[in-house]
């Protein structure tokens, strides 16, 4: 990297920790943007000049509020609310919801900033931000995660509209959640707003295959890597964390798409399986009865759950972190690489450490990161978007070839960016520098907002 670009990112990096003290997943990923953007930074002095890194770093507008519902018993809940609306140079602020009890501003800020480039890869007129709460929905009765969800709509929705603001699920919010957070907007507001939220239930909105689209794409993604180095998924042994949405659909696509998945994962444990995951049992355990993985192994015969562990210590050729954040450090890394792991596909967003991913490009593992990788999910809200602006609705085979091409210009955007900008075949440069290009010529046009 020359001179000029590495101090450029060296001070901004520098200045995104001191204004945004105790952040540290939010400083990993804007650590892991500014090493790819150096060389940009050298053929676009203008942006310099403009300080478009140091804007990008800034959210446009953060929300942070309380949400008071009361539990089945009575008792009084008080918890956090949040909504990053990071950029919005390419449209509306788009980006999913997170319930858990680790969400803190720092988690909601490195989604938001991850989702601003990821959009932009997309190609699809989209801004990024993300929100969510600390609320726990672990253990809670339907009735509660409804009071919640009203609750939380109850501030949210002034923010929020179809060409201002438009959420979606992410971990620990999914269809239903949607579906009452969609009720209480429509209820407050008086308005029938159906883009104003993606993953909504097809009979009321919704687009097929969005439930499917993060999972389906990363396996997608995967097999884009293996074609750019002349191999497929067929045949391959494949290991995919988290049992959740994102996972239990790179389960189904990489299984139809010739792999056997051998073992999944939740935050308990995980389950191993040579003769590869029963997905029907899968899906009825962790969607219908909303259980754990060891009722999965209960009735699986051929399974074996692991109490706690790791679930990368499961040999495979191929990769799919799809639960978490900085998930898979850098022991894991060696141990995939040192079992005859070939390629990575991030399902989530940034499950590997930065100590991983150093791993991965010395051995010269295929890696597709999230913000590219898990690009199918948000790309079909994308989807749903238009269908709602059109009152439309499209076929399931219609919308995944859809997702299908969308992926393939995804890889090669990267893979193209990462040639021209000197890190041939690295898609995690090629992604970060595609998509700060295409957010940077908008914010260029827009002037200084
Ligand atoms: P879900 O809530 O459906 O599932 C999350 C899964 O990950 C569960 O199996 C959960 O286990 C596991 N998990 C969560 N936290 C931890 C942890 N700390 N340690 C171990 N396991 C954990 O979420 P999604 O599948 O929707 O999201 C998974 C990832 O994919 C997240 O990083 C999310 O940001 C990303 N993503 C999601 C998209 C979407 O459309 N939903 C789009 C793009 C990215 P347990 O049940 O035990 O908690
Ligand atoms: O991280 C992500 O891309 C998502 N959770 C999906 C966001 C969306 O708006 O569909």
């Amino acid at each position: 990297m020359t001179r000029t670009g590495t101090s450029t990112v060296e001070a901004v990096y520098e200045e995104v920790v001191r204004r945004n003290p105790a952040e540290r997943e939010f400083h990993q990923a804007v650590r892991e943007v500014l090493d790819s953007l150096g060389p940009v930074l050298e053929r676009h002095p203008e942006h310099a000049e403009l300080k478009t890194v140091q804007r990008l770093c800034e959210p446009e507008r953060q929300v942070v509020f309380r949400v008071v519902w009361q539990d089945d018993r009575g008792e009084v809940q008080v918890n956090r609310g949040f909504r990053v609306e990071f950029n919005s140079a390419l449209g509306p602020y788009k980006g999913g919801l997170r319930f858990h009890p680790s969400v803190y501003l720092g988690i909601v800020k490195f989604l938001g900033f991850e989702q601003v480039f990821k959009n932009a890869l997309t190609g699809m007129p989209i801004g990024g931000g993300k929100g969510g709460s600390d609320f726990d929905p672990k253990g809670r009765s339907e009735a509660e995660v409804m009071r919640f969800c009203q609750a939380f709509m109850t501030e949210l929705y002034r923010h929020l509209g179809e060409h201002t603001d438009v959420p979606a699920g992410d971990t620990g919010v999914g269809a239903r959640e949607i579906g009452y957070l969609f009720g209480q907007y429509k209820r407050i507001t008086n308005r029938y707003e159906s883009g104003v939220l993606t993953g909504k239930g097809v009979s009321w909105g919704g687009a097929r295959v969005r439930t499917e689209a993060t999972g389906y794409g990363a396996a997608f993604f995967a097999s884009e890597m293996l074609a750019a180095r002349g191999t497929s998924l067929e045949g391959r042994r494949v290991v995919v964390s988290g049992s959740g949405n994102v996972a239990l659909y790179a389960v189904q696509k990489a299984t139809q798409l010739g792999a056997t998945v051998v073992a999944c994962s939740d935050s308990g444990g995980y389950v191993v399986d040579e003769s590869g995951l029963d997905l029907e049992v899968l899906q009825r355990v962790k969607e219908v009865e909303r259980g754990r993985l060891t009722d999965y192994a209960e009735r699986v015969r051929s399974a074996r759950h692991v109490v706690g562990g790791s679930v990368w210590d499961v040999p495979c050729e191929v990769a799919i972190p799809s639960a978490t954040q900085n998930e898979l450090d850098e022991a894991a890394a060696a141990r995939l690489v040192r079992n005859g792991c070939v390629a990575v596909s991030e399902g989530a967003n940034m499950p590997s450490t930065p100590g991983a991913l150093e791993v991965f490009r010395a051995a010269g593992t295929a890696f597709g990161p999230g913000k590219a990788a898990n690009a199918g999910g948000v790309a079909t809200s994308a989807l749903e978007m238009q269908q709602n602006a059109s009152r439309d609705s499209w076929t399931f085979e219609h919308t995944e070839a859809r997702l299908e091409q969308i992926m393939k210009d995804v890889h090669a955007r990267c893979a193209e960016a990462a040639e021209e900008y000197g890190s041939p075949g690295d898609l995690v440069v090629g992604a970060n520098v595609a998509g700060f290009l295409r957010v940077a010529d908008a914010m260029r046009a827009h002037g200084l907002v």
